[in-house]
This record gives C-alpha cells, sequence and structure tokens, in this order.
C-alpha cells in the first residue's frame, strides 16, 4: 500500500466513528432547550481547546520529521534555556483557556440548574413524577390522574417540572436529545425541568447499571403537539386504574414488553414510594421496628406481558 492509501485509510476511521451519530440522536441533535445549551456548551470547549490540540498534532509530525536522527543540516542550538516571549506563549495561551473553560463551565452550570424553572413566561409546567422501577419507568402525571411506563408523552413548547424517585437501587434518567441526565434514589426526590421545542419520538433510558436487565430499562418519549397529547391522555384513561396492588406488583423486579396505561392513579402513590424508604415517625431512625421495609428483591421471573396488569 502507498503513502496516500495508507493515510486515506487512516482519514477514514474517524468518519467511520461517526457512525453512531447519522442516526440523528444524542446530545448531537437537541431537540429541547436544556439540551441546545448543553450542544453548545460541548461545541464551544471543544473549539476552545482544538487551539491547544491542533497544533501539538499537527506540530510534533513536523518537529519529529524536521529533527530525526539521520537529517544533518537542521540547526542544533544546546546553549538555548530560555526566552521571555516563548514562556509567555506557552504558559499564557493555556491560561487563557482555563479561564475561559471555566467561566463558560460556571455560566452553563447555573443556566442548567436542573432545579431552575426554564419557561421565561413562568406559565405553570406540566408536572410529571418519575418512579424508576426494577427494569422500567413508571411515569405519573398527578393533575391528569392518568399513569404509562415506559412511555412518556409530552406537550411540546410546555415547560415540564418531573420529580423523581426511585424503588429499588439508584436510577439514572436520560433522554438525550432532551438533555436530561439526573439520578433518582429511593426515599429522595429530585427534580428535574425541561422544556421541549421539537416534535418527535425520542430514546430515553436508565445509563446507571442495576442488574441483569439493565439494558432492558428504555421508553420512549413522544413529543406531541396540544392536540395529539390530549388524544393520548384521552386514550390513556381507559386503562385499568394503578391501584397499590397493582404498583406493589408493577415495583417487582420485571421487564415490560409494551408500554403499559394506567387510567387513574392511587392517591399519592409517589408519596407513598419516597415515604416507603423514610422510617417511621417516632421511631428512632436507626431501628428497623416497624419501618417499612423495601419491596423483596428478586431476579424477574417472568416478563409481565402488556395488558396483564390488573
Ligand atoms: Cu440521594
Amino acid at each position: 500500500m502507498n503513502f496516500a492509501r495508507r493515510l486515506s485509510c487512516l482519514l477514514a476511521i474517524p468518519l467511520l466513528l461517526t457512525g453512531c451519530s447519522l442516526a440523528k440522536d444524542g446530545i448531537l441533535f437537541p431537540a429541547g432547550r436544556v439540551a441546545a445549551i448543553q450542544h453548545d456548551h460541548l461545541v464551544r470547549t471543544t473549539l476552545l481547546v482544538m487551539i491547544v490540540i491542533v497544533p501539538v498534532f499537527v506540530m510534533l509530525p513536523v518537529v519529529l520529521w524536521r529533527y530525526r536522527l539521520t537529517r544533518r543540516d537542521s540547526t542544533y542550538r544546546p546553549d538555548w534555556d530560555f526566552a521571555w516571549p516563548l514562556e509567555v506563549f506557552i504558559w499564557g495561551v493555556p491560561f487563557v483557556i482555563v479561564g475561559l473553560l471555566s467561566f463558560s463551565l460556571w455560566h452553563t452550570t447555573h443556566r442548567l440548574d436542573p432545579y431552575e424553572r426554564l419557561d421565561p413566561a413562568g406559565r405553570d409546567p406540566l408536572r410529571i413524577e418519575v418512579v424508576g422501577l426494577d427494569w422500567k419507568f413508571l411515569f405519573i402525571y398527578p393533575d391528569e390522574n392518568i399513569a404509562s411506563v415506559n412511555e412518556l408523552v409530552l406537550p411540546e413548547g410546555r415547560e415540564v417540572a418531573f420529580t423523581l424517585t426511585a424503588d429499588g437501587p439508584m436510577m439514572s434518567f436520560v433522554v438525550p436529545r432532551l438533555g436530561s441526565q439526573i439520578y433518582a434514589m429511593a426515599g429522595m426526590e429530585t427534580q428535574l425541568h425541561l422544556l421541549t421545542d421539537e416534535l418527535g419520538d425520542f430514546r430515553g433510558m436508565n445509563t446507571q447499571f442495576n442488574g441483569r436487565h439493565f439494558h432492558e430499562q428504555k421508553f420512549v418519549v413522544r413529543v406531541r403537539d396540544d392536540e395529539g397529547y390530549r388524544d393520548w391522555i384521552a386514550a390513556n384513561r381507559a386503562g385499568a386504574p394503578m391501584t397499590l396492588a397493582a404498583y406493589a406488583r408493577l415495583a417487582r423486579p420485571s421487564t415490560v414488553a409494551r408500554p403499559l396505561h394506567f387510567g387513574a392513579v392511587a392517591p399519592n402513590l409517589f408519596d407513598r414510594i419516597v415515604a416507603k424508604y423514610r422510617p417511621a415517625k417516632n421511631t428512632a431512625p436507626m431501628l428497623h421496628g416497624d419501618a417499612p421495609h423495601p419491596p423483596e428483591l428478586r431476579p424477574a421471573a417472568h416478563d409481565i406481558p402488556a395488558g396483564a396488569m390488573p
């Protein structure tokens, strides 16, 4: 293989590696306000760091070639030890870049505080309660009194205020195209605010390893216009109610083949799930006495078939 062909093969590698992004998924294709800010931050950071990386990667082979052992005519200055302009350049550029990166990161981090409201008009956000289960996600719409499993439908352009918890091990709730990574833990509540600005179906998942069926803990996020959202709510109402017994069954480690829909939700279900991991009142915190116990954990015997839920 000649040099040119070898070089073109080498250049093809990064091209092949971009294969994953051709699916138009992930942070490079933001579909919401938060993801857009994260995307811009990523691009800005990459460009800033390129100021250092590109010259190094270009000059390293050039210098190696120019001062190679077999070359006799390059200038060689053994007495050289210090030069102010060079020192200022070598230390000054990284200093300025680190400063800019710090400022950019500080600024972006504060803009992306998941507890902060996003809607500039201050309209009421849509409230959704998320419960991370082994190995599915339960979404409760408290204002609509409905719930779904592994299907999250959001109205376009409306701020969504999530409250998250887990009933089992720690979960990491991620919808890459909405820019949303946040952890959920048993007995605790986390908040997350998102604003969608593109219609479509997006991939969501748990990225915190939680056992055997971890890779199946995925869900679909459907961003719909107001009419589509209303239709989904209406269709969802036909589902069976999510009683405490139905929830207890759902919470057992298992996977669901298709999204499930529930037409009503037991009162304060989310708060009950969070409270389950708190010691009962008037009980010494470390004593287990009559404190509620976490659900029994055992491997999934079989998948719950869709529609089999009461
Ligand atoms: Cu925590």
